[in-house]
């Protein structure tokens, strides 16, 4: 199938400590993104970078927070740069920028969805859950706290409102390996389905994955799907400023990707994360982008891999 795809460029790093994610865009432009999309037969449109006006500082009781106002911004440029890329287009894929875009792009696909009657559901992929409120992270880094915002917990004063939040059992998580305690507490007693890597080591990706899929196609949902550099292992994927050691293999990667891609059921995608200042001679970025080729079509073989069992 043809697809048109929106590059959406999002250079937010007032999520992180790091300064690096502002370049996250224009590195995956330089690594071939656009070109390798063509190459397997579909349409791009790069709608460019977002951006945002100048904002006056917001107040908190919680004085670890830093980048609130430009934040909250950004939540309301993204929710309608979202929106409109994907009236645009069959598949936006936003060009991070740290994850705190998420808080954006999210909403504003699930506001697409909604008009068009259909429920939204959300992967993520990443080894943090960013479950955090405004209250209870310890960091102060935005960039931990998107799936609260957005299946709308209280605790995120002055945030645009939600039109469409995300039903917490809509939401699959799939390498985690890093939880605070306060998001320990969250996930306890939430509907969100958590894969972390344990469970990937016993039963690997494919049962699980599958189920979540099935549940998509059976509700005919849009499915977004957010990918964080350092769900990937650090060994392959060093350029971003979060690593934890134990993440998911090159092929562990591909597979979901390739898994999406056989569904047909993604229709949209978050590419985050990525500190190109961190990277080695660009192999973060290329593997994203390769990710990303798997998710779009790029196959081994032309007849099905699995045809011997069937
Ligand atoms: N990310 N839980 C940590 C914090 O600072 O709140 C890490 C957050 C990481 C966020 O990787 O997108
Ligand atoms: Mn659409
Ligand atoms: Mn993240
Ligand atoms: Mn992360």
């Amino acid at each position: 199938m043809t697809l048109t795809c929106a590059l959406v460029g999002a250079p937010v790093q007032t999520g992180t400590q790091q300064d690096g994610c502002i370049m996250g865009p224009d590195a995956f432009r330089t690594a071939g993104l656009a070109r390798t999309i063509e190459t397997l037969g579909h349409r791009v449109i790069d709608l460019g970078n977002a951006a945002i006006d100048p904002v006056d500082a917001m107040d908190h009781p919680n004085p670890a927070l830093r980048g609130l106002s430009e934040t909250a911004a950004w939540a309301a440029t993204l929710e309608h740069a979202a929106f409109t890329a994907s009236q645009a287009s069959d598949l936006p894929i936003f060009l991070g920028g740290d994850h705190s875009l998420a808080i954006g792009t999210v909403p504003g696909v699930a506001r697409h969805a909604a008009d068009k009657g259909q429920e939204q559901f959300v992967l993520w992929l990443d080894a943090h859950p960013d479950i955090h409120t405004l209250d209870t992270t310890a960091s102060g880094n935005l960039h931990g706290t998107p799936t609260a915002y957005f299946t709308g917990r209280t605790g995120f004063d002055g945030y645009p409102a939600l039109k469409a939040p995300i039903k917490p059992e809509n939401i699959c998580m799939m390498g985690i390996r890093s939880v605070d305690p306060a998001e320990n507490a969250a996930l306890s007693d939430s509907a969100i389905q958590v894969y972390d890597m344990r469970s990937i080591d016993e039963d690997g990706i494919r049962a699980p994955l599958q189920g979540f899929l099935s549940k998509v196609e059976a509700a005919n949902g849009a499915l977004h799907v957010s990918l964080d550099v350092d769900f990937l292992d650090p060994s392959i994927a060093p350029a971003v400023g979060t690593t934890v050691p134990g993440g998911a293999t090159f092929r562990e990667a591909h597979l979901i990707m390739e898994m999406l891609c056989d569904s047909g059921l993604v229709t949209s995608l978050d590419l985050v994360e990525l500190n190109p200042f961190l990277d080695e001679r660009g192999r973060t970025a290329h593997l994203m982008v390769d990710l990303t080729a798997s998710l779009l079509g790029r196959k081994v073989l032309d007849r099905p891999t699995r045809s011997h069992q069937s």
